[in-house]
């Protein structure tokens, strides 16, 4: 066994509410547009729930991003060669991380995930599979910048972000993200070899595709994005009437993303850490945002954040979409 003990990191207050929910909880639903910010759907449950929409037939960015891994394994050893270390930031369930982890033959894995229990479960699992490969978990939330374990000290780095989880991120977002990133990565890189991040973006298509996508005829979707209520009420002494609100899927065409809301179905009052909310019939929660991109908007977004694209493959549709890029020289040329 080479997995590591995991680095918690969240900060609690004396009750053990998470500080960082309690806030973006508190200000999201006092805004004129209630929304919360998508991360906070990840609790045990909400982590478990993503993992049965991986598996939905409707839900196709899974099955295509694996599809990229298995199809490309040759050029992603050629691209990248052996010997780094693999960061994978969000890393979840680590359900894709053996085939690209066998395709490159890494020197060690550091998994970074903000739901510690489900990473260490994940990161067993993964020892099972892969005995030799060190493991080092960190607990953590990876949009901001993460201390690496001291064993990957001067060893060259690899990013891992799949599942187009930069999606979930307004541009501006996401940009301070993959700066985070780089940052992240360049701390202990050896001279010379700058980080790579080898990253997944889901395309834009039809709304025939995506509407079920995330609004699946089981209804696992509809479960993930309440569950998000029912975390609230559980961790921040809330009152949210869980049955008044409906999962609502919708596409916004000019921003070219999916916006999961939750809507009040009547006029409702519910209090969250001793603070009063009132929604009236067909207000909504926005809990989530997945950005759609296309060749030029995925290729801005990385520039932007500091990365040169290198090289791109898609699935056998052109659904998904993964992205080899480079730490960009800083330079003033143009
Ligand atoms: C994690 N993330 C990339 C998923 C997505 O597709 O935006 C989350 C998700 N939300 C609903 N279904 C899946």
């Amino acid at each position: 066994m080479t997995v590591q003990q995991a680095l918690r990191i969240v900060d609690e207050d004396e009750a053990g509410i998470d500080k960082a929910f309690k806030r973006d909880v508190l200000k999201g639903l006092s805004e004129p547009q209630k929304a919360v910010p998508a991360r906070w759907f990840y609790d045990e449950r909400g982590s478990q729930l993503f993992e049965d929409i991986t598996r939905l037939p409707e839900y196709y960015p899974t099955r295509a991003e694996k599809e990229i891994l298995r199809a490309h394994s040759g050029d992603f050893r050629a691209a990248i060669g052996p010997g780094r270390a693999v960061v994978e930031f969000g890393s979840g369930s680590s359900a894709k991380t053996p085939l690209l982890l066998r395709a490159i033959d890494p020197s060690a894995y550091v998994p970074i995930d903000i739901s510690g229990e489900f990473l260490r479960a994940s990161a067993d699992r993964l020892a099972e599979k892969l005995p030799d490969l060190p493991i080092h978990p960190v607990e953590a939330d990876f949009t901001r910048r993460v201390t690496m374990p001291a064993e990957i000290d001067g060893t060259a780095r690899l990013g891992f972000f799949p599942g187009s989880t930069i999606g979930n991120m307004v541009p501006r977002t996401a940009v301070d993200m993959l700066r985070e990133m780089r940052a992240t990565l360049e701390a202990g890189s050896p001279a010379g070899t700058p980080p790579l991040l080898l990253i997944g973006m889901d395309r834009i298509k039809s709304r025939k595709v995506l509407i079920p996508a995330y609004d699946d005829a089981q209804g696992v979707t509809a479960a993930f994005n309440l569950n998000l209520i029912t975390r609230i009420n559980r961790e921040l002494e809330g009152t949210m009437p869980v049955d008044a609100f409906r999962h609502q899927a919708v596409w916004n065409d000019d921003i070219a993303r999916v916006e999961m809301h939750l809507e009040a179905q009547r006029d409702i009052i519910f209090t969250v850490c001793e603070r009063e909310f009132t929604m009236a019939a067909g207000d909504t929660i926005h809990t989530e945002n997945s950005h759609k991109y296309g060749r030029r908007s995925a290729a801005a977004l990385l520039l932007a954040g500091g990365w040169t694209p290198l090289e791109r493959w898609n699935d056998h549709d052109s659904r998904f979409m993964m992205i080899l890029a480079e730490a960009s020289p800083l330079r003033s040329a143009p």
